[in-house]
């Protein structure tokens, strides 16, 4: 099996996450922050470790703005509802996830307006001149995505943070798919939230996600209830993070998160990279060596995540998708990617793309492979 779907979640996951996991359900399972014996104690103590492991995974100066979610889907919401009021203008880029999309068709329903700032279309990128031109006094918010989850195309966002700063709006940073990738520094790039979730680039499990809420901004709460804390009071604490983790938190994948976080410390950071990039760089020299291969958004004077969206012609992406995993057992994503708009912009809509995504643990062989699985496709109808 060659597993190349890292972008939609990362797997396998470090042998120090399984481990972790086990031991946490079967020694710590106390609830955490509700409960005073030790089984509680002890949970509470991994639930605050991976707290502060996070905050260093993004630079953040205060541990307690590290809010634990259900995944960076329910982070974005947070930010969002929690944050945008009728009347509110917001930017946002023409590359942006659904997972952005749709609260925000809500929330323009209730009077939030919204300005769509297409990438440019040569580089991937949007440019930081046509987001300074959209900017009108009732402008509220940037909301801009990390990387592409359709080209890997990352983008500059401190240069979009500096000028979020410098108009006073707030900056909303979707990392879904930068987090574990590249580095992330929320006080430099002047970060007000930053969303995204354990289970991809973070390398940890599915069920947790992070958002990182700065000190200029206190977001209204979009679930209430029992914190552990303050019980006497029928109000919700504000205290944070309390005040956005009402009811038991998802501890055992909080578990897994504090070591996968470990295990990237200790294998370094720029060790994944390096070898991400090793990976991405050989499947993008062999993907231009076949005849009959589309290569959408890649565009090598800009950076990018470990991820290549491409097609094979005379294959939907849905049938070559399905070629490579009946026949090769090799796992990609096929399809929009939650992201229609992307693929609008990018001329693959509707059908979309062949999505290849390696991760950490994949390795060169397996890269072999799968090229030569691709031109097997693609030499069948391009002869
Ligand atoms: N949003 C994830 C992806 O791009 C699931 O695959």
């Amino acid at each position: 099996l060659i597993y190349l779907d890292n972008a939609a979640t990362s797997w396998p996951k470090p042998e120090l996450v399984y481990r972790t996991m086990d031991h946490f359900l079967r020694e710590q399972g106390g609830n955490p922050g509700h409960g005073s014996h030790s089984l509680a104690v002890s949970a509470l103590r991994t639930v605050e470790e991976t707290r502060l492991l996070t905050a260093r995974f993004i630079q953040a100066a205060e541990v307690e703005r590290v809010i634990f979610t259900l995944n960076c889907t329910d982070s974005l919401n947070l930010a969002l509802k929690g944050v945008l009021q009728a009347g509110d203008h917001i930017i946002i880029s023409s590359l942006e996830h659904n997972a952005v999309m749709r609260p925000l068709h809500k929330l323009s329903g209730q009077g939030v307006a919204l300005t769509v700032i297409p990438a440019t279309a040569e580089s991937g990128v949007t440019a930081v001149a046509a987001i300074a031109k959209a900017i009108t006094p009732q402008t509220r918010m940037l909301v801009m995505v990390h990387a592409s989850n359709v080209s890997g195309t990352l983008q500059p966002i401190a240069d979009y943070g500096a000028l979020a700063r410098r108009h006073n709006l707030l900056f909303l940073v979707d990392a879904a798919q930068s987090a574990g990738h590249v580095p992330i520094d929320v006080v430099k790039d002047n970060i007000d939230l930053l969303a995204f979730s354990a289970h991809k680039g973070p390398l940890g499990p599915p069920g947790v996600g992070v958002l990182y809420c700065g000190p200029r901004v206190n977001p209204e709460t979009l679930r209430e209830g029992g914190t552990g804390s303050f019980s006497e009071s029928d109000q919700q604490p504000e205290k944070l993070p309390s005040k956005y983790e009402s009811g038991t938190l998802n501890s055992l994948g909080i578990a897994g998160l504090g070591a996968a976080l470990k295990f990237i410390n200790t294998t370094g950071f720029e060790k994944i990279r390096r070898h991400e990039q090793l990976l991405i760089e050989e499947l993008l020299e062999g993907l231009k060596k076949i005849p009959g291969i589309s290569i959408h958004g890649y565009n090598g004077a800009v950076q990018h995540t470990p991820l290549i969206s491409c097609n094979i012609r005379g294959y939907t992406p849905g049938e070559a998708g399905a070629i490579l995993d009946q026949a090769f057992d090799i796992k990609v994503r096929t399809g929009l990617h939650c992201n229609p708009r992307a693929h609008q912009s990018g001329g693959t809509y509707p059908l979309g793309t062949i999505r290849l995504s390696p991760g950490f643990f994949n390795t060169e062989p397996e890269i072999t492979a799968t090229l030569q699985a691709i031109r097997k496709i693609a030499e069948s109808k391009n002869r």
